[in-house]
């Protein structure tokens, strides 16, 4: 059966190259791409539909790739369409549920004979180094399309454009020294860690505070994050319910949950139980302090003082140290 597929998949391949107007794809002129930084992504068109001009491209984002600005080009019509994303962004301290989805380029005139290039920019994120990304892609021409949105990587005649992402300098490969690895179910990609212990704890009652921080927003960003560990080292269960501080008009302890198949956040408006022994980490990516209305933006190596209210333990002001937009944990590696 395997050898009667493989027969199939190369006497297909064959047929497409032997026809002539599949031996040219539709290709990105990017190689590789480095996680977490802006990108630009460049489409090369280099014909059309069996001989016909092309007059619309259409290209899918992939999962993953970020804050996408499409290019406008002369001559065409640009249009995108928005969606959820499936796992949500921090962008400079700000939470993106959805983006770009689709871009399309249309009301142009390519002809068959003629080459030309669609580009978008974005960062890619919430993926694997050594992954492959696919940017599906269609020409549209008066009378038939020209298909590239085969992902399945096998020697088709329709392959989608594709690139290889690898790592980028963000705060995850800067973390040498740390073994987050061993505990970690590897291989998921969303880059969140345990948080580093012993910045500052704070202790309320039975409560340790440990790792606080925050990140660097953009001036007129509307929200902030906190994140911190807090360890309950009593016999009875506690709950966070209260945060404040002076440079938002309105703070919320949040959860990320799925909502379908969409990762969404809300508020947890019973508060935080903070279970008898246990710790409870919130981080990017999963629980967090929501700082909203923010009246000012958070500035990388400052400090923000945010004020905490437990049902038993009580009210602590503990300052968050201001980390990098995409700061992992506190910055402050007091215990090296
Ligand atoms: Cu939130």
């Amino acid at each position: 059966m395997k050898t009667l597929l493989s027969t199939l998949a190369l006497t297909t391949a064959l047929a497409a190259s032997v026809a002539g107007t599949a031996s040219a794809h539709a290709t990105l002129e990017q190689r590789e791409v480095r996680l977490g930084e802006a990108t630009k992504i460049t489409l090369r068109v280099p014909h059309g539909c069996d001989g016909e001009a092309t007059e619309t491209v259409r290209l899918t984002i992939p999962e993953g790739f970020y804050n996408v600005q499409p290019m406008p080009k002369a001559g065409w019509q640009l249009s995108t369409t928005t969606g959820a994303y499936a796992t949500p962004y921090m962008n400079h301290g700000t939470e993106m549920t959805e983006g770009v989805r689709e871009v399309v380029w249309s009301g142009g005139h390519l002809e068959d004979g003629w080459y030309d290039e669609f580009t978008v920019r974005g960062t890619f994120a919430h993926a694997e180094a050594g992954s492959t990304a696919h940017f599906p892609a269609l020409q549209e021409c008066a009378n038939g399309v020209a298909d590239w949105t085969d992902t399945s990587g096998g020697q088709v005649p329709n392959p989608a454009p594709k690139l290889v992402l690898v790592a980028g300098d963000d705060a995850d490969h800067a973390h040498g020294g740390h073994d987050h690895g061993a505990a970690a179910p590897a291989g998921h990609g969303h880059g969140d860690h345990a948080m580093d212990m012993g910045t500052g704890d704070v202790t309320l009652g039975a409560l340790t505070l440990s790792g606080a921080y925050s990140r660097a927003t953009l001036p007129n960003a509307p929200v902030g994050g906190g994140f911190l560990s807090i360890t309950n080292t009593g016999s009875s269960d506690d709950r966070l319910i209260g945060v404040e501080t002076a440079v938002a008009g309105h703070s919320e302890v949040h959860e990320m949950a799925m909502e379908g198949d969409v990762m969404k956040m809300r508020a947890l408006t019973e508060g935080l139980v903070i279970p008898a022994g246990e710790t409870v980490e919130l981080k990017p990516g999963g629980l967090h302090l929501m700082f909203m209305k923010l009246n000012t933006p958070l500035v990388e190596g400052e400090t923000v003082d945010v004020t905490l209210t437990f049902e038993h333990a009580g009210s602590v002001t503990l300052p968050l140290a201001i980390g990098a937009p995409n700061a992992k944990a506190a910055q402050d590696h007091a215990h090296h």
